[in-house]
């Protein structure tokens, strides 16, 4: 396959500008009219044709100023159709036909069940109609839909401006959407839904309908996204001074789509699972994700909409800024600390290993061949931990300085990371030269502490600390820099005094490490002295230090942050399964088991902490801090810890359980601090079969679907046939609905047992199942490749190939989604030789498939070539 990268560098300014499109959509599922009308200037002095994109549609017909163009005025190529015209202004009407129905990748106009619905970004607008398809082409929109009557709603960005009747059958209404947007927001939706109706009242005294489209049925379950929806206008009013600009704001839940939702202006359209939410079927996860992710395609109207970005490398501009917002945002309706806490785990179970694969790239990449494969955790995550870092050095009124000058200066334009570092630069008397690597370097800078005690003439005690940075070499990089790293830190002793350093260093309780390596002095009389390091994650940096659990356990009683101290049990935890991993067989030592003791004792009453301590590393995040591993050495060392810290603390476990008061349920932070913290007790518990009363118990009493999940999870340590029944169980009460199907698929995936491949063959032949659906998909194989580490990495090579011989099937019918779950596969680094082998022969069997996606190809190819390194 011959593919061509696109690359940053090369970027050079549209030759065309098109200031308006008038959009004409005669839907069908199998032909779609659309008859685009473009008024198209000629950008300064050229003779260049006019180049636009296209992919797999059918061209009608070309006018240009009123008159049908002839053959020799026009190129069409495979993906692009030039036209060659001398005029520098002219109105050109281009008329394609397109098939929705056979629309398998979601990707362009798709039918959704039985709805019409579009994804474009980052590049679908061109399996619509011929354009010049990339973000820095902005257009004011006019659309008329048109369907049959039997499709009662057709909606498109923008207000509605006019409707009626066309014969007797087919209906139209017409959209008009006042603000220049690239055609990556474009949308438009038809079908036959529920309808939530509300309005807002912005705090300059506009109001604006808020409208939410669901399945038919479904109304109930949107309630809680529309509540979201309100009070993410009225944050980003309060904290940012952003008001909402169109007279309607709407919402549409589709069951077929790619990814969570998607921005378009003033037409979001999500996937279901992040907007119907209930007591009965919706964890307190799904209600979190649920508002989060409303907020996040709403914050998107000024960070992405309003100001967007000119080319897609730029795209952690809007992604990595909208991701920080949204964190921010459900900081602010939840806490802070789970909130950070659930931000590291995904930096380290994802980010990291990102980074540490050939997909590794700065938040901005350098080179792109499917654009669509770089919505990754890097652009996002890690571009949001840029931004945190940002508001962390200029301070929350500094940052909103920063923010205020971006929007004065870049609304309605189409910019780069640059300008908006450059926005933030003239907030702050800081340098930013140095910190704007962050923007150009990929890699997980890994910060090492040494603490050095001497004894000076004086007879005093000098503590010198020092802190050093490293970022290893990545698959696209090998030399790296020195970064500018914020790293919050605390010096404290046994008893939990604080130090400060001799040279006032740390300033706020943060220090900058901008330089391999700086160091500071404390002075400490008959003291112990303990440095806590990067306090709230400050930066997206793995951390060295070399503490003893006495140190460790002392961060967890004293350090003043929080989050320090449950990473502080994290790292406790990881030192222990590496001692088991070490000594298979071996007893974690008493006074471990004493300090913890200790730990839940002083965390009784707080049991947001003590939820998020008691739970054990993931074994991707274990596969973090390890190199060579041996998967089932590891899981089997995570386990027999796991085992051993329910026989350890069995009674304080047991009574934090029995302490939590089953209180009638709601949805408020208290309640789901204490719904998480007995779901993680009681599946430590689990492991222990004379609990296994306890798990029925809860299976059968739970009213919410938290707390049913919460069972289920935990009998998946039980036996399998109580493990089975239970299963057996939910699927009757939920048969008839797939999303909540989703999380049950999902749990028989994950088990680790020998007939996991006639189970999960069984799952994709359940009424419920449909390769076409991504969510199903994704529950299934995705939750296999991802998360059933034991059975993926098998070493008789049947996980990798089961994954390879579905995503093989898989890629002909949606190739972004197969190239989301190849990932694991194409992670093969960190794992030893044996699994290596095996795992690149899955992808070898890939790359030489015939017409494999450029999408999966890109990965598949990326990762074997760095074997050649
Ligand atoms: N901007 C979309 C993601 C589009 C992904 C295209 N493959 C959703 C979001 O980040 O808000
Ligand atoms: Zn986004």
């Amino acid at each position: 396959m011959s593919v061509q990268a696109k690359r940053r560098a090369d970027y050079q300014p549209p030759a065309f500008s098109i200031a308006t499109v008038d959009l004409h959509i005669t839907l069908h599922p199998t032909e779609t009219k659309v008859v685009s009308t473009l008024a198209i200037a000629r950008n300064g002095a050229h003779n260049a044709p006019l180049v636009l994109d296209g992919d797999g549609l059918e061209l009608n017909a070309i006018a240009v100023n009123g008159e049908a163009l002839s053959e020799e005025f026009y190129t069409l190529g495979d993906n692009t159709l030039s036209i060659n015209s001398e005029l520098d202004t002219f109105e050109l009407v281009i008329t394609t036909t397109i098939a929705p129905e056979h629309n398998k990748a979601l990707e362009g106009l798709y039918l959704s069940g039985g709805a019409y619905c579009t994804q474009c970004e980052a590049e679908g607008f061109r399996r619509i109609t011929y354009f010049m398809d990339r973000p820095d082409v902005l257009s004011v929109y006019t659309v008329t839909v048109v369907a049959d009557k039997s499709i009662p709603m057709l909606l498109a960005n923008g207000n509605p401006v006019d409707k009626g009747d066309i014969g007797a059958s087919s209906h139209f209404v017409k959209w008009h959407d006042p603000h220049p947007k690239p055609c990556y927001l474009f949308a438009l939706v038809a079908g036959d839904f529920d309808l939530l109706t509300d309005s807002y009242t912005t705090s300059s005294g506009k109001e604006v309908a808020l409208e939410l489209y669901v399945d038919k049925g479904k109304k109930s379950q949107g309630v809680f996204a529309l509540e979201s929806l309100k009070r993410a206008m009225k944050w980003d009013e309060d904290v940012f001074g952003l008001e909402y600009d169109l007279d309607i704001y709407m919402i549409v839940a589709v069951d077929f789509f790619n990814m969570g939702a998607m921005e378009n202006k003033g037409l979001n359209v999500f996937n279901s699972k992040f907007v119907l939410a209930d007591q009965e079927s919706a964890t307190d996860d799904d209600f979190f994700n649920v508002e989060s992710v409303i907020a996040h395609e709403y914050f998107h109207n000024w960070t992405g909409n309003r100001v967007t970005c000119r080319d897609w490398f730029q795209l952690s501009l809007k992604e990595g800024l909208t991701v920080f917002r949204d964190q921010q945002f459900s900081a602010d309706m939840t806490s802070a600390l789970s909130n950070r806490i659930k931000h590291v785990r995904v930096m380290r179970e994802h980010q990291f290993a990102e980074d540490a694969s050939a997909m590794s790239h700065p938040i901005r990449p350098e080179e792109v061949i499917e654009m669509n494969n770089f919505y990754t955790v890097t652009v996002y995550d890690k571009g949001a931990e840029v931004i945190r870092m940002f508001h962390t050095l200029l301070g929350p009124d500094g940052f909103r300085r920063g923010m205020d000058e971006y929007f004065k200066r870049h609304d309605g334009q189409a910019v780069t990371c640059d300008d908006f570092i450059s926005a933030m630069q003239s907030a702050t008397d800081l340098d930013l030269t140095q910190f704007a690597r962050w923007y150009s370097q990929s890699g997980t800078p890994v910060i090492s502490v040494e603490h050095k005690i001497q004894n000076d003439d004086n007879d005093d005690v000098i503590h010198t600390f020092t802190l050093s940075q490293h970022t290893p070499a990545t698959s696209d990089q090998s030399e790296k820099e020195s970064l500018y790293i914020p790293v919050n830190i605390e010096i404290i002793d046994d008893e939990g005094n604080t130090y400060t350093d001799n040279e006032s260093m740390i300033q706020n309780g943060m220090v900058i490490l901008n330089a391999p390596s700086m160091s500071f002095t404390v002075n400490a009389e008959n003291a112990s002295l303990t440095p806590v390091v990067l306090g709230n994650f400050s930066a997206p940096a793995k951390v060295e230090n070399p503490l003893d659990t006495a140190s460790l356990l002392t961060i967890f009683k004293y350090a003043k942050d929080p989050f320090n101290r449950w990473d502080a049990m994290q790292t406790l935890y990881d030192r222990c399964i590496k001692q088991i991993e070490d000594a298979p067989g071996c007893a974690i030592s008493n006074d471990i088991w004493e300090g913890i003791k200790q730990a839940i004792a002083q965390e009784q009453s707080n049991l947001e902490l003590l939820g998020e301590c008691l739970v054990t590393p993931s074994f991707e995040t274990l596969c973090q801090s390890r190199s060579n591993i041996n998967v089932s050495a590891l899981s089997k060392a995570r386990k027999a810890f796991c085992d051993q810290f329910a026989q350890a603390l069995e009674q304080e476990l047991l009574q934090v359980f029995n302490n939590i008061d089953a209180a009638s349920y709601s949805y408020t932070q208290d309640a789901v601090n204490q719904r998480r913290c007995k779901n993680v007790v009681l599946a430590h518990l689990a492991r222990l079969p004379q609990h296994e009363g306890a798990i029925v118990a809860q299976f059968d009493a739970a009213d919410n679907m938290t707390d049913t999940l919460g069972a289920l999870r935990s009998a998946q340590h039980c036996n399998s046939a109580t493990f089975d029944t239970l299963m057996a169980r939910f699927e009757a009460t939920w048969n008839h609905d797939p999303l909540v199907l989703d999380k049950w698929f999902a749990l028989h995936a994950t088990q680790n047992r020998d007939d996991i491949f006639a189970t999960i063959t069984m799952l994709c032949e359940h009424p419920q199942f449909a390769m076409s659906n991504p969510n199903r998909v994704r529950s299934v194989i995705g939750s296999f490749a991802f998360y059933n580490s034991e059975r993926f990495h098998a070493l008789d090579g049947s996980g990798y190939k089961f994954v390879t011989d579905y995503l093989l099937k898989l890629d002909a019918v949606n190739p972004q989604v197969a190239a989301r779950i190849v990932t694991p596969l194409t992670q093969w680094q960190g794992f030893a030789n044996e699994h290596q082998v095996l795992m690149k022969q899955q992808l070898g069997r890939l790359l030489n498939h015939k017409g494999l996606s450029k999408d999966v190809f890109e990965k598949v190819s990326k990762s074997l070539a760095y074997d050649k390194h």
